[in-house]
């Protein structure tokens, strides 16, 4: 072959094999686009982002307690874990339950690290088995109760002194007698009368009826023990006196602090004379929703 003929071939060679590579790419695009134009706009979005949401652990919590959180407005975010724990216990518990139950501290030993009670000096100030007041804490405007209704040196805050007084007056035109005989106690007080307790009774039994120093609400000023000046306080709840307190105290602001139905929540047996100040209003609606002071504070007080 000559020299120009086998350049010729060469050339024809070349040509068909970028005709063989462009008809390669053509056929690739062609190809590439029908895919695109036949997958549907779910896919397309699977293509884009294939990994769904997952729920944080906090997501995953809540929704073990059904979100309630939604519905209370009780729910203290900083007890989840507690609530969870909680409620792995007590199965047969609502979620509401256990969220009640969780903000009184049901799931705490009594005495255990207590906290240092809020509310100092009003009369939405709680103490109990979890709360506790200072040695040093003594209210503010303690006053005398008269004579009249209350054994010598029986002192208490004075809203709520002015409150006994027109308790035992109301009481007293329907010839009944309610007597204050134990009211304000100081800490030191406290000290000498529980140890007595634990000496006569021992210690488990002493707690079930005696607040340990500190944890007394007498030391709050809003407290009163009373009996009718005949049979002994602790037979009070045999008494008219008693029949009268169960139908009058939340008018004038008391409440029955230790009932029968609530030993688990206030921590403490039944005490038929044992009365504390809380105000009308929230005697009013304790009373009528039959609930321990311990659940109102846990559901209308406590953030
Ligand atoms: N008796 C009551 C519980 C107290 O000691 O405070
Ligand atoms: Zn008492």
């Amino acid at each position: 072959m000559s020299t120009v003929k086998k350049k010729k071939v060469k050339i024809k060679k070349k040509n068909f094999t970028i005709f063989l590579l462009c008809l390669t790419l053509i056929v690739f695009g062609i190809t590439k686009g029908l895919i695109k134009l036949t997958t549907s706009p779910v896919e397309k979005d699977k293509e884009i982002k294939p990994v769904s949401k997952t729920k944080s652990d906090k997501e995953k919590k809540l929704d073990k307690l059904n979100n309630i959180q939604k519905k209370v407005e009780y729910f203290n975010f900083n007890y989840l874990d507690r609530y969870i724990a909680y409620k792995e216990k007590h199965k047969d518990l609502s979620d509401e339950q256990i969220i009640k139950n969780i903000n009184m501290n049901l799931d705490k030993k009594h005495y255990e690290n207590p906290t240092l009670t809020k509310n100092l000096n009003t009369e939405t100030i709680l103490v109990n088995k979890y709360y506790n007041l200072e040695k040093t804490y003594v209210p503010k405007n303690l006053e005398p109760i008269s004579s009249t209704y209350a054994l010598a040196n029986m002192k208490l805050v004075n809203y709520a002194k002015e409150a006994f007084e027109s308790l035992a007056q109301a009481a007293k035109k329907e010839n009944l007698n309610i007597v204050a005989m134990s009211t304000y106690r100081s800490y030191d007080y406290q000290v000498d009368l529980y140890n007595r307790y634990v000496k006569e009774d021992g210690k488990n039994a002493a707690d079930t009826y005696s607040g340990r120093p500190g944890h007394s609400e007498h030391q709050t000023g809003l407290a009163v023990d009373v009996f009718n000046n005949k049979e002994t306080y602790t037979n009070f709840e045999k008494t008219k006196e008693f029949t009268w307190m169960q139908n009058h105290a939340h008018e004038y602001g008391f409440i029955l602090r230790f009932p029968k139905d609530k030993v688990n929540e206030t921590g403490y047996e039944y005490e038929s004379w044992h009365y504390r100040y809380v105000g009308k209003k929230i005697a009013k609606y304790i009373k009528e929703n039959n609930i321990s002071f311990e659940e109102y504070y846990a559901t209308k007080i406590k953030s």
